[in-house]
């Protein structure tokens, strides 16, 4: 039985990848940070808790102390470093943290892996927020695009990126980064457009709520299903060789674009209920992302399973099931 230790299990992506390895036969090692609430610090996961195979430990990228003894006891074959301050236009609020936990949290984490357990193969969560407004001339990101990120979380995730890419090539490390861009889901916290705006639209449609409030509405973005894109973390560390790969839909729409979509599924205009507000803008913005993931698409035969529409309509109806109960 092969071990996976994830740190970030009780996010969007590591409740996803949690249940995908767990169906795979994984024994299913995780951190959560304490919080005050404690029902919060594992919802995404609680569901899990009943499997012998998944194994919950508090901890934090901050700690490495703690986790430096639970990564020496467990030994585990795979690690996928999902923990982070994951909100881009909050890492312009607290930028130091986003730094110590997205960059040097990671740096730690490298070398607790070298010292304690060197044959563990890692994957490290990096974004296209790390491209910036870099855009190569066919309107496409990829992997040799240049990287001039725009935000500091951008600029904490360039450094994993390349140090991870150093450790490998230095120490001889299996070590892969998945560059990933938007992916979303019912477990989407709702202060990231996609859920804000899909959220909102089922309270107005039910009326429950009257109008919605964004910021700038004119960014594109290549969003795709986080279900989708939990089965290229795995296929990443499976393959033989360890390498960065992008992992992408390869279609992009405005926020514009997103509100008709989902506003027009509930019968409804966008445009008699979305008002602007400065304050969900951001000091600067990255402006337009569309991936290039034909290498792994080619090469360890990825595909996406939800379109732009489908994985709008799963939002749709959890948010409806959830205020219809
Ligand atoms: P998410 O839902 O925000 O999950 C991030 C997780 O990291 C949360 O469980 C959070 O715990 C935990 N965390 C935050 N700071 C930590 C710390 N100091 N120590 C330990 N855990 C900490 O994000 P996601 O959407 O699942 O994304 C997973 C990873 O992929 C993140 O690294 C993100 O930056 C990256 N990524 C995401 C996307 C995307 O579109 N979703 C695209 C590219 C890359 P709390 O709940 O306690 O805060
Ligand atoms: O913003 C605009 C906002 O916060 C998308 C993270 O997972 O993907 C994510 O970062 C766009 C931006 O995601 C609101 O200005 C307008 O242009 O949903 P978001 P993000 O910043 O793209 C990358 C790849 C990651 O790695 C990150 O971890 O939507 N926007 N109005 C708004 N955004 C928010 N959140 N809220 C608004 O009211």
């Amino acid at each position: 039985m092969k071990k996976a230790f994830i740190t970030g299990i009780g996010g969007q992506d590591g409740s996803y990848l949690s249940e995908y390895l767990l169906s795979l036969g994984y024994e299913v090692h995780g951190i959560v940070r304490r919080n005050s609430v404690c029902e919060h610090q594992e919802s995404r996961v609680t569901h899990l808790d009943k499997n012998d195979n998944f194994y919950l430990y508090y901890g934090d990228l901050l700690d490495i102390n703690a986790l430096g003894k639970l990564l020496k006891k467990i030994q585990p074959d795979e690690l996928y470093n999902l923990a982070a301050q994951s909100h881009v236009r909050i890492s312009f609020q607290i930028p130091k943290f986003t730094a110590l936990t997205n960059a040097v949290g990671v740096l730690d984490l490298l070398e607790i892996c070298r010292n304690e357990c060197p044959s563990v193969r890692i994957y490290q969560a990096s974004s296209s927020e790390m491209f910036g407004n870099s855009i190569d001339q066919d309107r496409c990101q990829r992997i040799t695009t240049p990287m001039t990120p725009v935000s500091p979380y951008g600029c904490a995730k360039l450094y994993a990126y390349n140090i991870c890419k150093v450790y490998r090539e230095s120490y001889n490390m299996f070590i892969c980064n998945g560059i990933l861009f938007n992916h979303e889901s019912p477990r989407r916290g709702s202060n990231f457009v996609t859920n804000k705006v899909v959220k909102a639209a089922v309270r107005i449609k039910l009326g429950l709520q009257d109008k919605l409030e964004l910021g700038n509405m004119d960014s594109y973005r290549d969003w795709g299903h986080s279900k989708d894109y939990v089965r290229a973390m795995h296929m990443i560390l499976n393959n033989h060789e360890a390498k960065d790969w992008v992992v992408s839909t390869g279609v992009t729409n405005s926020i514009r674009d997103m509100c008709d979509y989902v506003f027009k599924k509930l019968e409804l205009n966008y445009k008699d209920y979305v008002v602007q507000n400065k304050k969900y803008m951001r000091p600067n913005e990255l402006n337009y992302l569309k991936g290039d993931s034909s290498e792994i698409r080619k090469i360890l035969k990825w595909k996406p399973l939800y379109t732009f529409e489908t994985l709008m309509d799963d939002m749709i109806d959890n948010w409806l099931k959830i205020y219809t109960k």
